[in-house]
């Protein structure tokens, strides 16, 4: 076998339910207020979606993940920390988490380094990287459910594999982009098929 495979992992959407820790607390905090069930989520930014409905709704939706305990009581999706882990173990892989802060710097970046201790143990710290443009991190693969990922490096060295969401899952898929549609789905022969 060649070189070592390198995956980088995406948190919020693959790890982390983002979506359903968002509308819990949105409707806890403002249980007056209309709302978007997941089913009716389209387009990756939850503020746009808000905005949309009501104007007034954009700010009300940030106040949610900017607040303290946001991304600490983020629950995780269903086989995603199992599958690190098992990633992690594997010969000649290495695994990272990549993922973006919010620009709220106050609460967010401490509570994802929490949350990886609490779910993935201390040692997987290790494993963590912050980064606001994920084209500047090289990898084999990149797992993450945005569809676009733009940043200053045109060409990433990773391949971006589409992980299925509730505000993704009804786009078309422009080849030759590849998904997974949970844990449940096959990764490990995505992470095979880009072995020497
Ligand atoms: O920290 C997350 C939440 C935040 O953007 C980051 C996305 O990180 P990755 O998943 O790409 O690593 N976020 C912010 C907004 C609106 C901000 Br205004 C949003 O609607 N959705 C969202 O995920």
């Amino acid at each position: 076998s060649g070189k070592r495979l390198r995956v980088l992992v995406d948190m919020d959407g693959v790890l982390a339910d983002f979506e359903g820790g968002f509308l819990k607390k949105y409707r806890a905090r403002y249980p007056t207020e209309p709302y978007i069930t997941l089913e009716d989520r389209r387009g990756f930014w939850v503020s746009t979606q808000y905005g949309q409905l009501r104007s007034d709704l954009c700010e009300k939706a940030i106040s949610i993940w900017e607040s303290k305990g946001f991304f600490i009581d983020l629950d995780p999706l269903p086989g995603g920390v199992e599958a690190v882990k098992e990633m992690a173990e594997m010969n000649d892989t290495d695994v990272f988490i990549c993922t973006s802060p919010i620009k709220h710097y106050k609460h967010c970046p401490h509570e994802k380094y929490a949350w990886v201790e609490k779910h993935l143990g201390r040692d997987f710290l290790e494993q963590v990287i912050l980064t606001r443009d994920k084209t500047l991190i090289t990898g084999d693969l990149l797992i993450d459910d945005k569809p676009d990922i733009l940043g200053v490096e045109p060409n990433p060295a990773w391949e971006h594999i589409l992980f299925s969401a509730c505000h993704n899952k009804h786009l078309p898929l422009s080849l030759p982009q590849r998904r997974l549609l949970s844990w449940s789905d096959d990764w490990r022969a995505i992470l095979d098929s880009k072995r020497q």
